[in-house]
């Protein structure tokens, strides 16, 4: 695989045309469950902070990230007729307070019948006449961007496409393995400014810089966390100073490319050798749940086989005592492991689709006690998902937790060790960035 990230690398190019072929007949599918004839898909439009003219960061539609590579087109439209070269309404301002968005051009391009509109008002004679037989998808906060279609995001439709981006393309999987390459060169950069004794803002300043994008351009914000702010799940703070003692680093970033995100969560022991021992049997137990991977198998049960697994680590590491169904059944797990074992990864972080029985939207619940787990299908060939067990403990277990530490104590299952040791100030979470599900 050539790994060039831009628009110019060949083997993205090749691939691009039979995922446009597998996108066309999702919509041909979700038009004709939907009653429709014409699918258009707004890209989005900049928001802005309360009584300012602040514009934040744009995020576009992921819908229409899944037709085409242009993360950066507000106010565009594409416009899919079964059987017709999509249509695509690229909106290039006059604008001179921003940077425009340039000619169209890229591997993508000849897939659309390309129409260059300079205002909003130019939009509407390239949209269906019949508006009737229109569906929109899309973000809309002004009626105005509809131009007379009634039906936003039916039900129907919605389903059925988010349902069939749990498995990727062949040419997402290519995007995705350069965004985990891309992250991973950013891990490097990350690691090595914590061995050299720099602050949370710097490891991200490095972090960025290698992986060459903006904080607006990460697929999430950044989690550097030194000593005991790796104990907050999603800590986002960058504190200025280093801390006067190093002791351990936990980095949860990401990178995308074209829009597809990887996740990627890394820990590290400065020098203590239990810490580092207690990381070497996460990632080992990691691993195990990963050669579990495979199609046919429920995310369910992976995610009660990563709690079974936890509980071993926490009884050899003297953290908890009983047996690995009483540990779960108590609670104990769950304290250390209040998340769920990973999501769906794809144009969206926690990618859409994860609880669906089927195209209809059928929900799997997550199984009781384990709320904040983000899937619940059985897996399938070209998923990408992320395998991420971790061992968290802090006081914000409590707070988060169904059975927090004390209940389990009193339900028989002691817990030792547990307090302001290394260990319990730090979360060790392990992601696998991608794993393509092959039978
Ligand atoms: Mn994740």
């Amino acid at each position: 695989m050539n790994d060039d990230y831009t628009e110019k690398n060949p083997s993205l190019a090749a691939l691009y045309r039979e995922h446009i072929d597998i996108i066309t007949a999702r919509h041909d599918h979700a038009l004709e469950q939907a009653g429709a004839s014409h699918a258009v898909i707004y890209s989005g439009n900049p928001k802005f902070a309360f009584q300012d003219d602040y514009q934040m960061p744009f995020k576009p539609n992921p819908h229409f990230v899944s037709w085409a590579p242009l993360t950066q087109l507000p106010f565009s439209y594409i416009v899919y007729t079964p059987g017709e070269k999509p249509l695509l309404i690229y909106f290039q301002p006059h604008d001179y307070w921003h940077v425009v968005p340039g000619a169209p051009a890229g591997y993508w391009a000849d897939q659309f019948d390309i129409r260059i509109v300079h205002e909003l008002d130019e939009v509407a004679p390239h949209l269906p006449m019949e508006r009737q037989k229109c569906i929109v998808i899309g973000e809309i906060n002004d009626d105005a961007l509809t131009f007379g279609i009634e039906r936003v995001n039916p039900t129907t439709a919605i389903n059925i496409l988010h349902y069939a981006r749990g498995s990727k393309t062949q040419y997402e999987l290519a995007m995705m393995r350069l965004a985990s390459q891309r992250g991973a060169a950013g891990h490097f950069a990350a690691a090595a400014a914590f061995r050299d004794g720099q602050s949370e803002f710097d490891i991200h300043r490095a972090y960025c810089k290698a992986v060459s994008l903006t904080d607006p351009e990460l697929p999430y914000r950044n989690i550097v966390a030194l000593n005991e702010h790796g104990a907050v799940l999603h800590y986002t703070d960058l504190d200025r100073q280093a801390p006067a003692a190093l002791r351990s680093f936990l980095i949860d970033a990401g990178a995308q490319v074209h829009g597809y995100a990887s996740d990627i969560t890394r820990t590290y022991s400065y020098k203590d050798q239990r810490f580092q021992d207690l990381i070497d049997r996460m990632e080992t137990m990691e691993q195990d749940i990963v050669g579990h991977v495979r199609a046919g198998v429920d995310y369910r049960e992976l995610h009660i086989t990563a709690h079974k697994l936890l509980a071993e680590v926490l009884v050899d590491a003297e953290l908890a005592s009983g047996t690995p169904d009483k540990l779960i059944e108590s609670g104990v797990t769950s304290a250390f492991f209040p998340h769920g074992l990973g999501h769906l990864l794809g144009i969206q972080v926690h990618d859409v689709g994860g609880f669906m029985a089927n195209e209809s939207g059928t929900r799997i619940d997550p199984p009781s006690g384990h709320r904040y787990l983000r899937l619940t299908r059985v897996l399938e060939e070209d998923m990408v998902l992320t395998i991420e067990p971790g061992r968290t403990s802090s006081i914000c277990c409590s707070k988060t937790c169904a059975e927090p530490p004390l209940n389990s104590r009193s339900t028989g299952a002691p817990l030792t060790g547990y307090g302001p040791s290394v260990e319990s100030e730090s979360k060790t979470t392990f992601v696998s960035c991608w794993m393509a599900v092959k039978i």
